[in-house]
């Protein structure tokens, strides 16, 4: 695996294996890898002849009273699992590389970036799509593999690569889970013990919803007011939102289709949790 720190050689090295005719498939991450990150990589190996990951704690994403600076950040570790995978390339620039200084372009993906986690954290998807273009500039990559787990990031990508005419397929994998249910996540890494419980609410008030539909419910209005109900009865968990959308545009249904998302984030002490799941109504 050849680590990289700078843009001009990553896409050097890029340009290297594309020009052969080898398909060019790309995880971004903000390292701290689990599972999740790897059932990335892993599609990625099986769908594309070589595979570039990046790291990269990108400020630009963090509101300014958020965990920009506890983000877990453990290099060595997460480049040792990425060896182990046959990973092809890593890319881990520094702050000073992606922003130069006098940099003042941004990509603003209106209206999606301030639905979801858009609404409650301000700056955060321009920062998302912001950091996500100018990686694909450098890498350039034939796939792009983001989890279903940041599923409103998933939508104002996909928004941001058709406005853009971005020349990348945008694959998306399902969630990996605990064996317990909770939604794999390096911020699971901020849980006391008892915490670790406690945040298991968000999946269970996601499979009641899922419940109550398999039971004939239809009405999201309803469907919402139970979901919340599961977390208020969970006192250490402080809800930020929980909806039903439509996942490509994240507005609000009126009633419930196949493939409606149901989302959730939820506070548990400091850290920030989020889970969904997509409705399939029979
Ligand atoms: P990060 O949170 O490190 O996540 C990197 C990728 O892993 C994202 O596509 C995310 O959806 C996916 N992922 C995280 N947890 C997962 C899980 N439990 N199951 C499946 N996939 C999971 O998302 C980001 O970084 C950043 O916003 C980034 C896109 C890298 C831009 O900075």
């Amino acid at each position: 695996m050849r680590t990289i720190q700078s843009v001009a050689e990553m896409k050097a090295v890029c340009r290297e294996i594309t020009r052969g005719g080898n398909t060019l498939g790309f995880v971004p991450t903000m390292g701290a890898l689990h599972e999740g990150h790897l059932s990335l990589v892993r599609a990625s190996k099986a769908q594309c002849r070589a595979t570039a990951v990046s790291i990269f704690v990108n400020p630009l994403q963090f509101g300014p009273t958020e965990d920009l600076d506890k983000y877990p950040r453990m290099m060595e570790r997460d480049s040792k699992l990425l060896e182990e995978l046959n990973v092809d390339v890593l890319f881990a620039p520094t702050v000073g590389e992606m922003y130069p200084p006098g940099a003042t372009t941004y990509v603003e993906v209106a209206d999606l970036s301030g639905k979801l986690d858009g609404s409650s954290r301000p700056g955060h998807f321009r920062g998302v799509a912001t950091v996500v273009a100018k990686l694909f500039e450098t890498v350039r990559p034939d796939r792009a593999f983001f989890g279903q787990k940041d599923a409103a990031q998933v939508a104002v990508l996909r928004r941001m690569v058709c406005d853009l005419d971005m020349d990348v397929e945008i694959v998306v994998c399902p969630i990996v889970r605990e064996k317990d249910g909770l939604a794999m996540s390096s911020r699971n890494a901020y849980l006391n013990a008892e915490q670790r419980q406690q945040a298991l609410v968000l999946s269970r008030a996601l499979m009641r919803v899922s419940h109550e539909v398999d039971l004939g419910e239809r009405d999201p209005r309803r469907l919402v007011e139970i979901g919340t109900c599961v977390i208020a009865e969970e006192p250490a968990a402080r809800l930020d939102y929980f909806e039903i959308v439509d996942p490509a545009s994240l507005q609000p249904l009126s009633e419930i289709s196949r493939g409606a998302l149901v989302a959730v984030a939820a506070f548990i002490g400091n850290a920030r949790l989020i889970d969904n799941i997509l409705l399939a109504p029979r």
